[in-house]
Parts: structure tokens; sequence; C-alpha cells
């Protein structure tokens, strides 16, 4: 009998200290308060654990960063942006990654692991819907400032305890209009870019959002292709470094020619990590082959099962893209369980 209760009173400790454990202190905050920085660029927000945010979702996190177990230099990685809507004129990035012995303590995550991961994160808990660009969303995680954003991420731990989890508020509610912005709004007359510390104009204004770039040219188009960086100019001069996704159109399709719109999503990354006042670039994820915008539109025309170039025809080249993909599969999509 006094076993039991020495093993009830165990259990009871023990389970007591988990709850303990779990009670992060969450704060709920907008885009603006958590991408708030110093003169130099750098990271403020630091009240609570972890914070709630939502927004609307801009991207598929495999469209910018290869998920595949043992990819990169990171293993698999995934990221995607979430747009602030109203007066909260900022956005957010989440992160996770396989390898993050690389740059913290933590252990990495096993193949088998980050797919489960994977698939936990792209999907509602509570409905199994999978997000989509224009959902509007709501996460709860811990966060980390990185060469000029704060993210929410896992803090590069692989514990449990560190998950961040997105819950769906409205599926496909639409992505918002792109703002238009001149590159003289982003870059000075010396082609330096413009960085505003208090994030109420230039190139910390539009961060993590969706923004539109108008006649522009691409001057490298020898760049062009998945994951590369292209650079477009304006008629004054001013230049900006579109940073390619993996969107098959980088490849399926050959690079605008001539004065084109760029659509895309502003970002960050630093070439200092105290300074961050540089490293700005725009990131289109994928590119549908219309010639006069480079962005993905997201609808196709044409009704043909089977046309995966979207040249309204079926033939060989179509059937040669389907063969050279075949049975690949994306992570974290397909076999959830
Ligand atoms: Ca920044
Ligand atoms: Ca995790
Ligand atoms: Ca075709």
């Amino acid at each position: 009998m006094k076993k039991i209760n020495l093993i009830l009173a165990f259990i009871i400790f023990t389970s007591g200290a988990a709850a303990f454990a779990d009670e992060a202190v969450v704060a709920e905050v907008t885009h603006t308060q958590l991408q708030a920085v110093t003169q130099d660029g750098y990271g403020t927000y630091a009240a609570g654990d972890k914070v709630t945010i939502s927004g609307i979702l801009l991207n598929a996190p495999e469209q910018i960063l290869d998920p595949t177990p043992g990819s990169g230099d990171m293993g698999g990685e995934w990221q995607v942006y979430i747009q602030g809507e109203g007066d909260d004129h900022a956005g957010t990035a989440l992160w996770l990654g396989q390898y993050y012995s690389k740059v913290s303590s933590s252990d990495d995550y096993k193949d088998e692991e980050l797919l489960s991961e994977l698939c936990r994160i792209n999907r509602d808990p509570s409905t199994g819907y999978i997000f989509n660009v224009g959902d509007r969303i709501r996460v709860t995680g811990w966060y980390k400032f990185y060469k000029g954003k704060t993210n929410i991420n896992e803090k590069h731990e692989k514990d449990s305890f560190f998950d961040f989890k997105i819950e769906l508020i409205k599926p496909a509610a639409g992505l918002p209009q792109p703002e238009v912005v001149k590159l003289d709004e982003l870059k000075d007359i010396n082609d330096e870019y413009i960085f505003d510390a208090e994030r109420l104009s230039g190139c910390e204004y539009y961060q993590s959002r969706l923004i539109r770039i108008e006649n522009v040219e691409v001057i490298d188009p020898e760049n062009w292709g998945s994951n590369g960086t292209i650079t477009v100019m304006d008629s004054n001069g001013h230049t900006f470094p579109v940073r390619l996704g993996l969107g098959a159109g980088f490849t399926r399709y050959d690079c605008p020619a001539g004065k084109i719109d760029v659509v895309g999503i502003m970002d960050q990354e630093s070439s200092g990590y105290l300074v961050c006042k540089d490293g700005y670039r725009l990131w289109v994820a994928n590119y549908d082959g219309n010639s006069l915008v480079l962005t993905d539109r997201g609808y196709k025309r044409g009704n043909l099962t089977g046309d995966v170039n979207g040249n309204f025809k079926i033939d060989l080249d179509d059937v040669s893209e389907i063969i050279e993909n075949w049975l690949k599969s994306v992570p974290g999509l397909c076999d959830c369980y």
C-alpha cells in the first residue's frame, strides 16, 4: 500500500512538473510589434516566450525551400510568409529545418521525424485541411531573430515543447492585393537599400509582404533558373535582386524579356547578424510563363487534362516532363498518416 502511494505521489509530482514546463508565456501580438527593430535593424521584441499572430498565407513552402529530408545544408526546410491585415502593415516568416545541431545543441530530426513534422504543420489540426496560399491562419509558436527578421520557429530545438501550431481561421480568404512599389522607394540615388528603423518607409515597410514592381527589365537573364537570383532595373537605373523559387515554371519557361512587372514577397537576409540594414530581395515562388508579369497567377486557361506546360495541346513535351518526374512525391503533403 505504501509503495502504491509512493508511486501515485511520483506520478502526481511528475505530471505537475510537466504541466509547469508547458506553461510558456504566450502573447498575442501584431506583426508590427513582432518585427520592431533598433537603429541597426536588430529585432527588439522580447515579451513572452511564445506569440500568437494571424494573417494571410502568402506562399506554398515547397515552392521556395526544398522539404526533402537531407536536401540542403540544413536538411529539409520549410518556410512560409504571413502578411498582417488592416492597420498591421508588416508580415512574419515561419521556418522549420531538419539539421538543428548545426546551429544549436539540439538533435537533428531523423528523416521520418521531419516528414511527420511537415505533415503536421501543412495541415489544420482540427479539420485536416491542407493550407494554401490565400488562407487566413493563426500561428502560435516560439520566435527567434535572424538576419533582419523575427521569425516564428522552433528556436532550433527538436523537442516537441518547441513546436509551433498553425490553425485555419478562413480557408481561401484570398491573397491581398500586392502593393505597387517603385524602386526609388526601396533604393536611394546611389542604388543603396533605403532603411527606416521606424519601419514606416523603405524596404522594412514592405518586409514579408506581397508587392509589385512595375516596368522593370531583367538585366542578367543568364542567371534565370530554379533557385537562381536575377536583377531587375528600372528606367532610372535602380536595381533590385529577385530570388527565384523552386516552382517548375523557372525550368519550363524562358526568362521574360523587355519591360515586365514583378510580383513577389519582400524578404530580408542581411549580410551581418547584428547590423541588419541590407540583404533585401523579392522572392517569387513560381512563374506561369505569361511573359508580362513575373508571378504565378494561379489560374490556368484551357481544360486539357495532362497539359503540363500549359500550351493548350497535349504532346510529347508534356509526356517527357511527366517521365522526368515519374514517382516523385512531395514530402509533407503525401503519405501523411
Ligand atoms: Ca528587417
Ligand atoms: Ca517540432
Ligand atoms: Ca502541352
